[in-house]
This record gives C-alpha cells, structure tokens and sequence, in this order.
C-alpha cells in the first residue's frame, strides 16, 4: 500500500538506544560479580574478550549524560544476573544492586525512561556447572532472579525484557557463545533448554505482574520476515518453516501459552521434542506479555529442502543463511545489498515484520534492536563520518512510520547500539553505536567517548519527533 499522507510517531514515543551488560559494561570480575559463561568461554581467535569492552561500569555517568544530551527518551540495557547472584542463586551481592540503582537514578536525572532486559546471553557460570538450562533448578534460579530485580528496581523500572533473542540462543548458540561443544545431539539438548527458558519466562511474567501491578513485561526474540525463494509452492512451504521455527515457535508460547503447531511437528519430526512435565503448559498458558520487544536486523530468505546433503548449515552468524534437512534450505535475496559484515540489509522487511507480528497478536510492539555494524573511523579532530549509518537508520525509521500508518501500535525504537560496545563474535572493531569508544580491538587507548555524525542526526530526529530524518 502506498500511502500519501502519513501518520505521525505516537506522542512520549520511546526514542533511545539499547546496550547489554557483558558488550558495554567491562569490570567483569568486579564489586563480587560471579563469572558468566560469557567470561568463561573459548574467545573467539583474533578479537578482544569482554573483560573491559566500553567500561560503561566506571563510565555510566558520561554515558547516560550523553544519551541526554541526544536527546533519548529511554534506554534499554540488560542486568547482569551476575551481579546481583554472583553464583546464579543463593546470597545477593549488595554491590551489584547499588550498581544498577546509580545507573537508573542517573537515568531518572534525565527523564530517560529504563528499558530493563533480565537476561541477555549471560547466564552465570555456577548455574551452567550444575547443566545451565538443561536443569530445571535454573527455572527456579531465574524466578527467584526476577523476584529480587522487581523488589529492588520495581519502584522504578515499569518496563521489563525476560530474555533477550532466546531464539538465537537455540538457533546459532556458536556464534553467540553459549554452546556447550561437548553435547552430541545439541538440537535436542537445545530444545530441552528452550521449553525450561519458555517456563521460567512465563513464571516471572505472572511473577512480575503478581508483584507491580503497574509494571508491564514481555519477551524480547529477534524477529525477521521470512520470504519464499521463489513463487514456487513448495518455496512458500519451507518459508512457513521456518517462519514457525525462527520466529513464531516463540512468540506463539509467549503470548498464546502454546507450541506453534508447525514448529511443534518439526520438533518431533526430528526428534528434538521436549520433555514437558505437569504444570508447564498451565504456567505456560498463564503467564502473560504485555507487550512484544523483538530486535530486527534483517529478513531471510529460504527455499525448498533439497535433501542432498547441502541444506544443513547451522553453526554460522546469526544472520547468516541456514538450512535444515527437510525443512527449509537458505537462500540469498539477490534484491538486497549487505552491509560490510555480510547482514543483508531490508528496510521493507522491517515494515513487514512489524505488520506480521502485529496482526497475529494484537500487542504493543517496541523495537529494542536494529542497526548497522560497520568499521567506522576516527578521523583528525575527533570527527567519525558514518553517514551509512544515517542513511540505514533513516529508511528503517521510514519503515516503521509506514507500518505506523498501517495501523501498526509502536511504542519505541531503540536501535543498538547506544554507545560502541563488543560483538557478539566479531569483536570492537565490529562498530553499533552513536557514540565512538576510543579504544581498538588490543589497545585499550583512552577509551574516550567521541560523537558520531549519527549522534547530531539522531539528536534533531528525536528532537522533531521523528519528522526530520
Ligand atoms: C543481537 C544481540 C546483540 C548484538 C546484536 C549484533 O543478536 O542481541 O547482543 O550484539 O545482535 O550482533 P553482533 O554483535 O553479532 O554483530
């Protein structure tokens, strides 16, 4: 649809900027935070750890200072469980809850509203040792997690993520840095684990909602368009595939309290179904979101399984083409362009997400991720160029303005990332943010904070409310 007049962003709509704890915060051995798997997996060769990434722990205040000074109405970042259960469960570092509450007074100074993930990829360590995920006491750890953040944040905090991309977290563990190399059959380990993060999410839903009435919490996955290869039917076929795997499997369970039936035949097609036990699908079908966060970066396109032995492709980027026997093999979209690190890049897609996701739930949708890493340079003078990135925020932006005019209910953007942070594998030099760190992938220089080109763009868009792109 075209449309000749459109509809203006919402009025106290969320324009702001996302982070997550183990990319920006560094002092990850700090004030009594306990290891995550993060810090104790295998590095990826040639890139920095996440030992001291952006040091956003020593340097929040010049941070949040300068997301005032662009002008964000919210900020999304994730609490480390770390932090505040140095051993995932048991005694409360005291350290770690001060931390967060300076981070958030900092924010309130400024009227910036805190967008709060509980977990994003950072599962402490002393939990992973007892089997992570795959052990249903994590379940209870998570709960009893969530009941402390809304006792000491749930004055404040009136938005709340559960888990950041647990999508990706079962689809590409690899790349993300969370898979466990020893498993034999992961897929099916990997669907254990999903079923026990899907309950624990809806346990701290109907805890959250028990405890802060006025509060509202929702899941946050990565969610893209699925396009068919080709008008060919069975292209379409394999595109509801994995539609139902990537995207809706998820979402269905957040917010209906069921497994997606396609995803739930391909489960047990492959042997990957879950044990379910008593209980689970009744908290399942209680715990309730009130609104839907999802991260876009891109969509995907996918044809027909050819059953030849190439279809599989699983361990790659996150956005990266991948493929499955029997149900779906990558493609690439010959109509779209990349970004320097392979992303294909799809603002239409964006519109399309957004329609999707609202016309199968009816929800409020915030977009905590989207964005453009890129190698950015620092030139003389502090000055860093990065019009690529103004130009992919401005057609994105466009997108959701149109899905707005579409009768889409949007109530934020908060691209990623608000400041440079690390990779999720690709290291510093893999750059998201408005704001330059001084620093290089071994080198830690000075770690100044410098604004990009992106930043005074950024800042006269919120300024008019989104009409000056
Ligand atoms: C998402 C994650 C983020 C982030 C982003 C960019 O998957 O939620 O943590 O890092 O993607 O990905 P990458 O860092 O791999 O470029």
């Amino acid at each position: 649809m075209k449309h000749h007049q459109l509809k203006a962003f919402p009025e106290n709509f969320f324009w702001g900027g996302s982070t997550s704890a183990y990319q920006v915060e560094g002092a990850w051995n700090e004030d009594g935070k306990g290891p995550s798997v993060i810090d104790m997996a295998n590095h990826v060769e040639g890139v920095t750890d996440f030992k001291v990434t952006s040091d956003h722990y020593h340097m929040f205040k010049e941070d949040v200072a300068l997301m005032a000074e662009m002008g964000f109405k919210a900020y999304r970042f994730s609490i480390a469980w770390t932090r505040i259960y140095p051993q995932g469960a048991g005694e409360v570092n005291q350290k770690g809850i001060a931390f967060y509450r300076s981070l958030i007074d900092e924010l309130f100074k400024y009227g910036i509203e805190p967008i709060v993930t509980m977990y994003h990829f950072d599962l402490p360590y002393a939990l992973e040792e007892r089997g992570g995920w795959s052990n249903r006491e994590t379940i209870d750890a998570f709960e009893q997690y969530a009941k402390t953040l809304f006792e000491n944040f749930g004055d404040r905090v009136k938005y709340w993520l559960t888990i950041n991309e647990q999508n990706m977290l079962i689809l590409h563990p690899g790349s993300i840095g969370t898979l466990d190399t020893s498993l034999e059959n992961p897929q099916k380990v990997l669907y254990q684990q999903n079923h026990h993060m899907l309950v624990a999410q809806a346990r701290a839903m109907v805890l959250c909602h028990d405890m802060l009435p006025d509060a509202k919490i929702g899941p946050a996955p990565n969610i893209g368009v699925i396009y068919p290869a080709s008008s060919k039917p069975e292209d379409t076929l394999a595109a509801d595939n994995y539609a139902a795997i990537r995207n809706w499997l998820y979402l269905d369970m957040a917010v209906f309290g069921r497994y997606n039936h396609i995803a739930w035949s391909y489960l047990i097609e492959k042997g990957y179904d879950p044990v379910i036990e008593e209980g689970d699908m009744e908290i399942l079908a209680k715990g309730n979101p009130d609104f839907i966060a999802f991260n876009y970066y891109t969509s995907q396109t996918v044809g027909e399984s050819l059953d030849d032995g190439n279809d599989f492709s699983h361990t790659g980027d996150q956005h990266e083409i991948v493929g499955e026997p029997g149900a779906y093999r990558g493609s690439v979209n010959p109509n779209l362009q990349k970004t320097e690190f392979g992303w294909e890049i799809d603002p239409v897609g964006f519109r399309s997400t957004l329609r999707q996701i609202y016309s199968r739930y009816h929800l409020p949708l915030i977009v905590t991720e989207n964005g453009l890493g890129a190698f950015d340079k620092l030139e003389e003078g502090d000055v860093v160029n990065d019009p690529y990135r103004i130009d992919f925020f401005k057609k994105h932006i466009e997108q959701i303005q149109l899905a707005i005019t579409d009768g889409v209910e949007v109530f934020g953007f908060c691209p990623w990332s608000a400041i440079d942070l690390v990779s999720t594998h690709q290291g510093s030099s893999k750059r998201y943010g408005f704001i330059y760190v001084d620093r290089e992938e071994f080198d830690l220089k000075d770690l100044r904070r410098i604004r990009k080109q992106s930043f005074y763009w950024y800042q006269k868009l919120i300024a008019t409310n989104g009409e000056i792109r």
